[in-house]
């Protein structure tokens, strides 16, 4: 019956969970397609419990959230009375899932006539790549979409937007490299207003003189955008490098000491073994992991699924 309902597809294909699959390859083969070889056996040995826990540690899930995480697998399996390896590695794998559910209501949903995002996120993680894909993800919901070039600070990175722009027939606006990132989302958001657009989405700099400049940089734009639109920005999200790793969730860390962060998306999650730093995004930073990025093609973007996300990580 699903399958008519989805085109043909299984609800896992539908949910892009081909894609997913493809995506987590190397993260697959590194480290969880070792763990799921832990639970190959036909009893549960002690030492289980030692080598899941290296596992994921090495799978960058983070140290606290590893503890956490085989602290309650541990328990459910004994009050659960589990004697069968495949069963506790089914108990793993919901209790991944429950540290990925968290909120899922996006601020995103909802009416209002001018949704406005602000991408951050420091030089080479993915932001303008990840902006051009947002774009194409939201027009075809049928949404009108502008794009600010406020990352002024690099000549290159205002013509990447622009190409990007073209590509997929997306009004961009920007001014002369240099230029005030302010005036640009201020005309960015006139724009959109005459354009009757439905979600603008601002690029910014990833890095200026000093940090400080940067982080009162993109408190300026928060507060020319909230000038101009009731309570924007409405989502703030940070693009985050996966290749990364624990790095990635350090950096998170320092832009949330200064800006306010509604979401993360973590780019390049095709080309990484370290696919595990998605747990420790969301237990450690309490924020969630809204979008992934999958490629560097414009389609190449998916809206984060837990459940998608485990399935793929431990697919055969
Ligand atoms: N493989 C892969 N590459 C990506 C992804 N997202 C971005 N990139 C690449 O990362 C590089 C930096 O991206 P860019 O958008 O310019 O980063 P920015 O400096 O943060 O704006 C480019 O070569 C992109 O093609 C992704 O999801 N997967
Ligand atoms: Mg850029």
């Amino acid at each position: 019956m699903f399958k008519k309902l989805f085109g043909g597809k299984s609800i896992t294909e539908a949910l892009g969970g081909t894609k997913i699959k493809e995506t987590l390859t190397r993260t697959r083969n590194s480290f969880f397609g070792q763990i799921a070889g832990l639970f190959g056996g036909e009893t549960i040995q002690d030492d289980l419990w030692d080598d899941l826990e290296a596992l994921l540690i090495q799978a960058d899930v983070g140290v606290e959230t590893t503890a956490e995480l085989v602290e309650k697998v541990k328990d459910r399996v004994q009050l659960e009375g589990v004697t069968r390896p495949a069963q506790a590695q089914a108990i793993l794998e919901q209790e991944m899932q429950k540290l990925l559910e968290g909120d899922n209501s996006s601020p995103m949903d909802g009416y209002r006539l001018l949704t406005v995002v602000l991408v951050v996120g420091v030089n080479g993680s993915g932001k303008t790549t990840t902006i051009a894909k947002l774009a194409k993800f939201y027009q075809q919901q049928g949404k009108k979409v502008v794009i600010a070039a406020a990352d002024t600070f690099r000549a290159a990175a205002i013509d990447q937007l622009k190409i990007w722009g073209e590509r997929i027939n997306c009004p961009v606006i920007a001014h002369q490299p240099d230029g005030d990132p302010g005036a640009v989302v201020f005309d960015a958001l006139k724009s959109s207003f005459a354009r009757k657009a439905d979600i603008l989405i601002i690029d910014t700099a990833g890095r200026l003189h000093t940090k400080f400049n940067l982080m009162k940089e993109l408190e300026k734009l928060r507060s020319i955008a909230g000038k101009l639109v009731h309570e924007a920005p409405h989502e703030t999200l940070l693009v985050l490098d996966a290749t990364t790793g624990q790095n990635a969730i350090a950096q998170a860390k320092q832009f949330k000491e200064s800006v306010q962060i509604t979401g993360v998306v973590l780019t390049k999650l095709d080309g990484t073994s370290k696919g595990g730093a998605v747990f420790a995004i969301g237990k450690e930073l309490g924020v969630p992991v809204r979008f992934i990025g999958t490629g560097e093609q414009e389609d190449d973007v998916m809206p984060f699924d837990a459940a998608t996300f485990v399935s793929g990580l431990f697919a055969r």
